[in-house]
């Protein structure tokens, strides 16, 4: 196996600074040789480019740096089909939940079927219709489906990206009333905390596999560190409370490894201004070797 790593320093699918430091954070706990002492072929292919917005005048748009954001997303869904298409794994760091457009949007030009599996705090399933707050790290999976704004949905040229039958959701507990009304009527098979407490994340993630991997040429994980308890993680952008634990985090990925399904990782929304010690960052870290198949034994 061969990876590589892609930062996506922005923050403008939040509108809130501090992610746009995650990929920096990230490199800086040790990622890269983290992943090395594994026995891992790994290389660092620096950054995506992220225009300069400071002197811009935001009042004027719904959504909020969009043209911006479309430009990201193509550039990285760029690199991430000549990775994928070259047979190399991208671990693709961010930056905001919205780099997810770009990440997924190219795996879709290097493969025709894939699965995804989603681990987020929130649905990230708003459309522009819906958002309250204008923040496309708030409408990337809707786009991903093929729901929303035709400009964001046809970023990469294919659309949807993904089949919503081959999407899961997990460890959501923070939904906006007409998002939760939109991924109640989709064919998206969603875990709330509340399922992962009954069933127990390991009866969770043996599901979560067989549906993203059914019929598909791979999966990609997109990780989002909000999903985590804000006591372990409280470097994030939206802190929720009642997340899942280290432990939990942990065997997820441990258990996606072990099932050899995925081609591409993403891990978003490390705010090192509101971090503790780059404790969140080194978490991050952790939980990625436990995807690529670190193991005790
Ligand atoms: N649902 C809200 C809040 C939110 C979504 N994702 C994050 N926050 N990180 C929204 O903006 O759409
Ligand atoms: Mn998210
Ligand atoms: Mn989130």
């Amino acid at each position: 196996m061969k990876v590589k790593i892609v930062g996506v320093p922005s923050y403008l699918g939040a509108n809130c600074r501090g992610v746009d430091m995650g990929p920096s954070a990230v490199r800086y706990a040790g990622l890269i040789k983290m992943i090395r002492n594994m026995g891992i072929d790994v290389e660092d292919a620096g950054d995506v480019n992220i225009p300069n917005v400071e002197s811009k005048d935001l009042k004027t748009e719904d959504i909020n740096y969009l043209d911006e954001i479309i430009e990201i997303c193509e550039d990285l869904s760029n690199k991430v089909e000549v990775l994928i298409k070259d047979n190399i794994m991208p671990i693709i760091l961010g930056g905001d939940h919205s780099i997810s457009i770009g990440s997924v949007g190219g795996l879709a030009k290097a493969k025709d079927n894939i699965g995804l599996i989603w681990i987020d705090a929130h649905g990230d399933f708003n459309t522009h219709e819906t958002t309250c707050t204008g923040n496309i790290h708030g409408m990337s999976l809707a786009t991903l489906v093929g729901r929303g704004l035709n400009k964001l949905v046809e970023i990469g040229g294919i659309t949807p990206k993904v089949k919503e039958e081959n999407v899961v959701l997990i460890g959501v507990r923070d939904l906006d009333r007409s998002e939760r009304d939109l991924l109640l009527e989709s064919k998206v098979t969603v875990f709330t905390m509340d399922d992962i407490d009954r069933m127990g994340i390991a009866e969770v993630m043996q599901k979560a596999i067989v549906i993203s991997s059914k019929d598909t040429k791979g999966v990609h994980l997109s990780f989002d560190m909000d999903v985590l308890d804000p006591l372990e993680a409280p470097g994030v952008g939206t802190p929720v409370k009642g997340g899942i634990n280290y432990r939990e985090a942990h065997l997820a990925l441990e258990m996606i490894a072990e099932a050899d399904i995925l081609t591409s990782i993403e891990l978003v929304e490390v705010n090192p201004i509101l971090d503790r010690y780059n404790r969140t960052a080194e978490l991050a870290v952790d939980l990625i070797t436990s995807a690529l198949g670190k193991r005790i034994l």
